[in-house]
Parts: structure tokens; C-alpha cells; sequence
């Protein structure tokens, strides 16, 4: 019986998390032993070049040695406390150091939890119940956020959850993403029940998709004449697009900010915070309530503090950022050599590509529109040759400071050959 067919008898779907099991692919799963560097390991004895990075965390690379150093010399001291530890105070400082708009934090466990929180918070502290999101934006798999979703809501097909209560999802506005006159016309109707924006500032979850010039700022814009709160969810971009994210590279101050992935070193880490008077609303300073036992878990904490000690170092994203560049337009290349339309994004350590007529990306209805069948084809191509992408053409791509010259000219060796074969 095979890995996924054993793992199936006992796991719903034979995966803990949706875009896993290879739906938007076809094929089964490829089950990882190990991995190092900007390569994981097989358990049916393959080396892969891995451009998920367990879907985004991964930013040094997997098994970073000074990583795995503060997660073993923590861990020794005790797995988990449920108490404070100094740790989580400095983590704390570092992320609040980075992104200046982060006054004060909450540690949480899972992006889900960060974005579920932040939505509870913003109700809470506005006394309003309307949310605002955006089509193709993925913000985790809570009640309200799941309308319209991306990721692996996406790629299944069932963008709108069943099980999402009809009088919750009532209160879930959802907008075209980059059309900031539909914001306009949503505040003008609805504004003083708008509790808040939430926004991926660089979509991750339906392929990588930009915002265009004035969209970010024109959610500033509304939410301050309203009074309602903006979200900025970096969970994929922070500390991965540029150090202080998206909303540095942009220069809009979020009223509050969501982070996961990359802040927690690939251990089970994410955060919430934001303006301190807003943050002043949650328990046990305020009304609001958000608790959880494994929040500012002490060896998480170690992981995502050694990993950010390291993109601190001058030079880190300049270095990141080329691969990434060499990466994204290796991949363009290979594709008009071939005669294949690519669409490709990059910023920082992340990256897009869209199969394609359109020149740039920047609405849902573009992505959805791509050639899917093309990308399937693609993927198996250069998973064959080594290659592991995404198993989604909803999916980011990342890489990481362990992608050097060598990985990066094997992969687009790889997709050269496979281009010609589409
Ligand atoms: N939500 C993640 C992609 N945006 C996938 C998480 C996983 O399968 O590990």
C-alpha cells in the first residue's frame, strides 16, 4: 500500500491541510523525509529543490544551523511553560523594531488564529460588525473570512465554505481586489458599520498579485474618514517581500497587522498587533477576549527570534532579492523561448507565475481565467526534473537564502526543457 494510500485510511483526505493532497495537480502527494538547505528529501529516496518552503517560513533555507541551535538549547529548558518567558518579550521588541505600526503584540500559534483574532479585536474595539475583505485573499479558515477565499479554498473549488453560517457571512463584505472605487461605493453605502479592511497588500493566496499604484492607499483613505480599523495581513509577506513587508515597501501604516510563517521560523508561531490603543482593547487590558495555551511557546519563540536576528544582517534582502529576480525572469525567459505566454511577480524572497495572454496580473478574474491545465503540466515537468512548486496555481513561490547559483540554474535548466514540452 503506498504512503498516501495508508496515510488516507487514518487521515481525512490523507493530509492535515487541503493544497497538500495534489487536487489542483492531480496525482498523489510526495511524502518528505528531510530537509536542508534549499533541498528537501523524499521518502522514496529523491532530492528536490524546493521552492515552498513549507509555504513561506522557511526564508533561510530548511535546517538553518543557528536555528536549529536556539530550538535545541530552548527546548532543553522546557517545551512549553504557559507562563511568560523573556523570550516572548524579545521577540516582541525585534518585530516591533522592524514594523514601526506594531506598538504592541499578541503572540498567537497559527496565521488563522492571528487573522481571527485581529477580525474579533476590530469588532470589538469599533462596536461594528461588518468586515471587508477581498475576493481571491486568503486571511486563514475562520467562519468569517471564509467567502470567497483563496488557497486551497480556491484551488477545491469551494471558495465559500458550507458550515459558514448564513448570518455570519452576512457581515463579510467581499469586494474586488485593486478596484478601490468598489471600497468607495461599499463606505459610501455601508461606512459607519465597517468594522475593518482586511487585505493580503501583496495577494499570496490566488498566485502572487500586486497592488496597483493608489489601491493600498486609497484603504487608508476610507478606513480613517470611517473610523473603521485596516488590517494589513503580512502573514505571507512579512518579513518575506522586504523586512518590514509589504507595508514598508508601500509606506502605508496598517492599523493593525497580522504575521505568521517567517516570524515563527517554521515552528508553530504567529502574531497580531498593531496601534496600542486598539491593542488596548483585548483581555486582560479590555473587554475583548483571546487567550491559548501555547501562545509565546518558548521554542517557537526561539526559532522565530533566530530567524529574525538573521535578516537583520545588512545585505540579506538585496542578496534574496536577486535570486529571486534571476529566478522569476529565468522563468519569462524560458517560456518566450518556447513561445508560451508567462505572466511572472516577484518582490524579496516571494514570487508568481500565471500562464497567461495578459501582460501583468493584478485582478482575480485574470488569474482564474490562466491556462490551469498548462501549469498542471508544468508542475509534474519539473517535479520529474527535481523541481518542487507549489501543487496550486493559486500558490506563491518562495525562496530562500539557501537558493544559490547552483539551484537557481538547475531550475531553470529544468523549466527550459519542460516549456518546450507544453
Ligand atoms: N494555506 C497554505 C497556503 N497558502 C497551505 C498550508 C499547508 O498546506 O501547509
Amino acid at each position: 500500500m503506498s504512503l498516501f494510500e495508508q496515510a488516507r485510511n487514518v487521515i481525512a483526505g490523507g493530509v492535515n491541510s487541503p493544497v497538500r493532497a495534489f487536487a489542483g495537480v492531480g496525482g498523489d502527494p510526495v511524502f518528505f523525509r528531510s530537509a536542508k538547505g534549499a533541498r528537501v528529501h523524499t521518502e522514496d529516496g529523491r532530492e528536490l529543490i524546493d521552492y515552498v518552503g513549507s509555504w513561506g517560513p522557511m526564508i533561510l533555507g530548511h535546517a538553518d544551523p543557528d536555528v536549529i541551535a536556539a530550538v535545541v538549547e530552548t527546548a532543553e529548558r522546557g517545551l512549553s511553560f504557559g507562563a511568560p518567558c523573556v523570550l516572548e518579550t524579545r521577540i516582541a521588541e525585534r518585530v516591533c523594531d522592524i514594523m514601526p505600526s506594531i506598538e504592541r503584540i499578541r503572540m498567537v500559534s497559527s496565521g488563522t488564529e492571528a487573522t481571527m483574532s485581529a477580525i474579533r479585536l476590530a469588532r470589538g474595539h469599533t462596536g461594528r460588525d461588518k468586515i471587508v475583505k477581498f475576493e481571491g485573499c486568503y486571511h486563514g479558515h475562520s467562519d468569517s473570512l471564509l467567502i470567497k477565499a483563496g488557497s486551497g479554498a480556491l484551488t477545491l473549488g469551494v471558495p465559500s465554505s458550507p458550515g459558514v453560517p448564513a448570518g455570519l457571512a452576512e457581515h463579510t463584505i467581499t469586494l474586488p481586489f485593486n478596484d478601490a472605487g468598489a471600497v468607495q461605493s461599499a463606505f459610501d453605502e455601508l461606512g459607519d458599520q465597517i468594522a475593518c479592511v482586511i487585505v493580503e497588500p501583496i495577494a499570496g493566496n490566488m498566485n502572487m498579485v500586486p497592488p496597483v499604484p493608489g489601491f493600498l492607499e486609497a484603504l487608508r483613505d476610507v478606513c480613517t474618514a470611517a473610523g473603521s480599523i485596516l488590517i494589513f495581513d503580512e502573514v505571507m509577506t512579512g518579513f518575506r517581500v522586504a523586512l518590514g513587508g509589504a507595508q514598508s515597501m508601500y509606506n502605508i501604516e496598517p492599523d493593525l497587522t497580522t504575521l505568521g510563517k517567517v516570524v515563527g521560523g517554521g515552528m508553530p508561531a504567529a502574531a497580531f498587533g498593531g496601534r496600542a490603543e486598539i491593542m488596548a482593547s483585548i483581555a486582560p487590558d479590555g473587554p475583548v477576549y483571546q487567550a491559548g495555551t501555547l501562545s509565546g511557546n518558548p521554542v517557537a519563540m526561539a526559532a522565530g527570534l533566530a530567524t529574525l536576528q538573521k535578516l537583520v544582517e545588512p545585505g540579506f534582502f538585496e542578496r534574496l532579492g536577486e535570486s529571486t529576480r534571476r529566478l522569476a525572469e529565468g522563468l519569462k525567459g524560458a517560456a518566450n523561448d518556447a513561445g508560451i505566454p508567462l505572466a511572472v511577480e516577484y518582490a524579496g524572497g516571494m514570487f508568481g507565475f500565471v500562464f497567461t495572454d495578459e501582460s501583468e496580473v493584478r485582478r482575480f478574474d485574470q488569474v482564474a481565467a490562466a491556462d490551469i491545465d498548462r501549469f498542471r503540466s508544468f508542475f509534474h515537468g519539473m517535479l520529474d526534473m527535481g523541481i518542487y512548486l507549489a501543487p496550486s496555481a493559486f500558490e506563491a513561490g518562495f525562496v530562500s537564502a539557501s537558493h544559490g547559483d547552483a539551484e537557481i540554474d538547475a531550475t531553470l535548466e529544468a523549466a527550459r526543457a519542460v516549456m518546450k514540452t507544453l
